[in-house]
C-alpha cells in the first residue's frame, strides 16, 4: 500500500475522533460527518478516489482500511451523539450549554381553601382575634347539648352529623369550640376558629360532606350587637374589598339570641342584580348572634356580667363568592387545571 494514503487515513482517522470528541451537541456532530463521511465531498470519499491511482496490488488492502475506517467514525459517531443525548449537549466541558431554554420547575401552591382560611385569619387577626383549633372528633356535649341543643330537640337536624361506635361523632359545625375555649379560659375571649367539619348533606352545587367553617366568638363585659355589626363589616370589607355592605336577617341558632343570617352584597354587580347573586343583588355567607345566656351557663361564665357574639363563615361559600366560582365540588376533583388558577 501506498505509505502517503495509509499516512491519509491515519490521519483522517486521528482527524475525525478528535473533532468527534470535541463535539457538544448535534450540529457539531453533523458537521463532522459531513466532512468525513458526506456522499459529495467528504474526505473518505475522497480517499476511496485516491485508490485508483494506486498499484492494483495495493489496492485491495488501501479499499479495506478506508472501509474500516468508514464503519469505525460510524460508529463513533453514534457514540458520541448518545453520549450527548444522556447529558444534554453541553458548551463546555462537563458544563451545561447556557445557550439552551432553562427547564422549568413546576411549583406547588397553597389551595385556594388554605389560602381563603389564611385571609380569614389576616383579617380578623388584624381585628384582635387570635386562631384556635377545634377537635374534628367531638364529644356530644360539645356539639350539641352545651350549645343548647338538647336531645330529641328539632334543632338537632340542622347539625345532623356522623357518629362513631365510639360514643363520638364528627363536628357538624366550628360552634363546638366556642364551648372548649370558654371552657379553659375566662373572659375576655376574642378567638377565631377555622377547620374541617362534616354533615350527612346530599352533595349538589352547594353543598358538600366535608367542608370548611371559621367560627369566631368575642365575649367581653359590654359587648353587644353593634359590636358583631362592626367586625363582621369590616371583616368582610377585609375578605371582598371596601364598600361590601352586609344584611342581618332574623334567624335561629339555639346558641345565639338574637340570631342572624348575615347575607354580603354582591361583589360582582354591586348590588344590581346578576348570575351571583341569583339577580337577588345579595348572597348569605355566614350565621350569627349573640351567645345565648344557656352557653355561658354551661360553661360557668357569669351571665349578669358578660356579654359575648359569636359568628360561623362558610369558608367554601366564602371562596366560591369571592372567586365567581359556581359549583363546591371542584375544590375536592384537585383538577390543576382549576386549582392553577387561583
Ligand atoms: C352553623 O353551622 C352555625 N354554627 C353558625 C353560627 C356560629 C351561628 C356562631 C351563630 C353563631 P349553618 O348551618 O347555617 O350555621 O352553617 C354556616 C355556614 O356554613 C352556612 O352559611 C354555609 O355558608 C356553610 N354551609 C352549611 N352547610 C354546608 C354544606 N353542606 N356545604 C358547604 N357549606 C355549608
Amino acid at each position: 500500500m501506498s505509505a502517503s494514503l495509509n499516512a491519509r487515513i491515519e490521519e483522517a482517522r486521528a482527524q475525525a475522533l478528535a473533532a468527534l470528541s470535541s463535539a457538544r451537541n448535534p450540529a457539531d456532530l453533523e458537521k463532522v460527518r459531513v466532512e468525513y463521511l458526506g456522499r459529495s465531498q467528504g474526505r473518505l470519499r475522497d480517499l476511496l478516489t485516491a485508490l485508483k491511482d494506486l498499484p492494483a496490488e495495493d489496492r485491495r488492502a488501501a479499499g479495506a482500511k478506508i472501509n474500516a475506517l468508514k464503519e469505525d467514525l460510524a460508529g463513533a459517531l453514534s457514540g458520541r451523539a448518545e453520549q450527548l443525548g444522556r447529558s444534554g449537549g453541553s458548551s463546555a466541558a462537563g458544563g451545561a450549554d447556557l445557550t439552551q431554554p432553562g427547564l422549568a420547575r413546576q411549583v406547588g401552591h397553597l389551595h385556594v381553601i388554605s389560602q381563603t382560611l389564611e385571609a380569614i385569619k389576616d383579617v380578623f387577626g388584624a381585628l384582635g382575634f387570635s386562631p384556635v383549633e377545634g377537635p374534628e372528633v367531638e364529644t356530644e356535649r360539645h356539639n350539641f347539648d352545651a350549645l343548647n341543643i338538647p336531645k330529641d330537640h328539632p334543632a338537632r337536624d340542622s347539625f345532623d352529623t356522623f357518629f362513631l361506635s365510639c360514643g363520638l361523632l364528627l363536628r357538624s359545625h366550628t360552634s363546638p369550640a366556642q364551648v372548649r375555649v370558654m371552657e379553659s379560659q375566662a373572659p375576655p375571649v376574642r378567638v377565631i376558629v377555622p377547620g374541617r367539619v362534616y354533615r350527612p348533606d346530599a352533595v349538589d352545587a352547594t353543598h358538600f360532606y366535608c367542608f370548611h367553617q371559621c367560627e369566631g366568638l368575642m365575649v367581653d363585659e359590654g359587648v353587644s350587637f353593634s359590636d358583631l355589626r362592626a367586625v363582621l363589616t369590616m371583616g368582610m370589607e377585609g375578605l371582598l374589598g371596601a364598600g361590601t355592605k352586609l344584611r342581618f336577617r332574623p334567624s335561629f341558632f339555639p346558641f345565639t339570641e338574637p340570631s342572624a343570617e348575615v347575607d354580603v352584597s354582591c361583589i360582582f354587580c354591586k348590588g344590581a342584580g346578576c348570575k351571583v347573586c341569583k339577580q337577588s343583588g345579595w348572597v348569605e355567607l355566614l350565621g350569627a348572634g349573640l351567645v345565648n345566656p344557656a352557653v355561658f351557663e354551661a360553661v360557668g361564665y357569669d351571665t349578669e356580667r358578660y356579654t359575648g357574639f359569636a359568628f360561623g363563615i362558610g369558608v367554601e361559600r366564602l371562596a366560591m363568592f369571592r372567586y365567581g366560582i359556581n359549583d363546591i365540588r371542584l375544590f375536592l376533583e384537585n383538577d390543576v387545571r382549576f386549582l392553577e388558577q387561583f
